[in-house]
């Protein structure tokens, strides 16, 4: 298992060595784990001396992913997301890059050789319970030379951000890294009845990890479109200072804004509802915070007495046309975030209401939508910008039985 994901990675690193240029781009997702996995990666790559570009995505959108692969000849790192869609990747590639994907999310395996898939995925290893990205950069890092294992800490640091324990426990993969770090100086860990506490040490003494990684979170979703990630990624690789701090607290003070102002619309007749549904637009009002605040904003007025606990809750937000690093990208489209109270939660669970992963993504896929992240419970698909209240229709449908 672990140690054919090792060989595949060093066939790749291989490759990486006897490409052509001595560069790099690296494309990561916008969270805890992704901004550790985008420090890992730049910090390893030019130990080796390449020249590194890095990039830090929300989602690998299909318009950015083809403005990638118009490039020839080059070296390309995709770390925390686009295990799944490797076959994707592949035939945009059709062999003119060299393209690495650490991921540990579902996999699929890629059908380019110049497409190396790295995700553990694909080598029984589960990306929700054993590695995290940030953990399979950290063993690609390793892998690549023993003296990155300075960067245990930051693996443990995404494993920790990703949430995924078993009985309050990191496991597999993700408890190794946590040890190396802890046998490196760099972390402690403290044993609870219910768990393990992580800490990193610091000059200034403890960190708790789960704090860290909410920061990383705030710089890297908040903070999207105004250099939070790379702030981010600064933090991951040289600790906190003063100038993050800063950012963090400007960060919070935005969000803090941008909510106040919209629950006021919501309360002055901005909710609107059919049968099962309540559902409002917040437009581009949440910039220049990322599109992940439309779902973290549903999470924030789902229980409170704005929203009637009986219907679903929808929220559509228009994507920025642009993606720091790339400038202008023409989406011309609108995500919807999904949410449910606490109490259709109990009524979904008890099976006497629709999932939204039952309803939302065959909707999405009747408008020619794309579906993204559909659970039960929460859910995100996009739409062309024009066909919200077309969306609301096919939902209501589904959800009457019609068809
Ligand atoms: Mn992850």
């Amino acid at each position: 298992m672990l140690n054919n994901l090792i060989g595949a990675m060093e066939r790749a690193i291989q490759e990486a060595r006897q490409w052509r240029e001595k560069t790099v781009q690296i494309f990561h997702h916008n969270d805890a784990d992704g901004l550790t996995s985008g420090a890992i990666l730049t910090r390893a790559f030019e130990r080796e001396g390449f020249q590194v570009g890095r990039f830090c995505l929300e989602k690998p959108y299909p318009a950015v992913l083809k403005k990638v692969f118009e490039q020839e000849g080059k070296l390309l790192v995709f770390a925390d997301f686009a295990g799944r869609i490797a076959p994707l990747l592949s035939d945009l590639n059709r062999g003119r890059n060299l393209t690495l994907i650490l991921d540990h999310h579902v996999a699929e395996a890629s059908t380019d050789p110049m497409v190396h898939n790295l995700d553990p995925d694909l080598f029984g290893l589960k990306g929700d319970r054993d590695i995290s990205a940030s953990t399979t950069c950290y063993l690609f890092a390793r892998t690549m030379n023993p003296s990155n294992r300075d960067l245990a800490y930051i693996a443990a640091v995404g494993a920790v951000g990703d949430g995924f324990f078993v009985d309050g426990e990191l496991i597999s993969q993700n408890r190794k890294v946590a040890l190396e770090a802890v046998q490196q100086g760099r972390m402690e860990i403290h044993k609870h009845e219910a768990g393990e506490q992580y800490f990193l040490t610091s000059p200034t003494g403890l960190l708790p990890v789960l704090e860290l990684s909410d920061y990383l979170d705030l710089l890297g979703g908040v903070g999207y479109y105004q250099g939070g990630p790379d702030m981010g990624v600064g933090v991951c690789l040289d600790g906190v200072s003063p100038e993050s701090d800063r950012m963090v607290e400007e960060l919070k003070a935005v969000r803090t804004k941008i909510f106040d102002e919209e629950i006021a619309r919501l309360r002055s007749g901005g909710l609107k509802k059919t049968p099962h549904i309540q559902w409002f637009h917040v437009e581009k009002r949440m910039f220049p915070m990322g599109v992940k605040m439309i779902g973290a904003f549903c999470d924030a007025i789902k229980d409170t007495d704005l929203i009637d606990p009986q219907k679903y809750l929808a929220g559509f937000q228009i994507i920025p046309d642009e993606i720091p690093g790339f400038g202008v990208i023409t989406f011309n489209e609108v995500k919807i975030s999904m949410r449910v109270s606490a109490y259709m939660e109990g009524e979904i669970r008890a099976g006497r209401a629709m999932g939204l992963n039952t309803f939302l993504p065959e909707a999405t896929s009747r408008l020619g939508g794309f579906s993204d992240a559909c659970h039960t419970l929460t859910a995100a698909t996009t739409v062309a910008i024009g066909r919200e209240e077309k969306l609301i229709e096919e939902m209501e449908k589904i959800l009457k039985g019609e068809s």
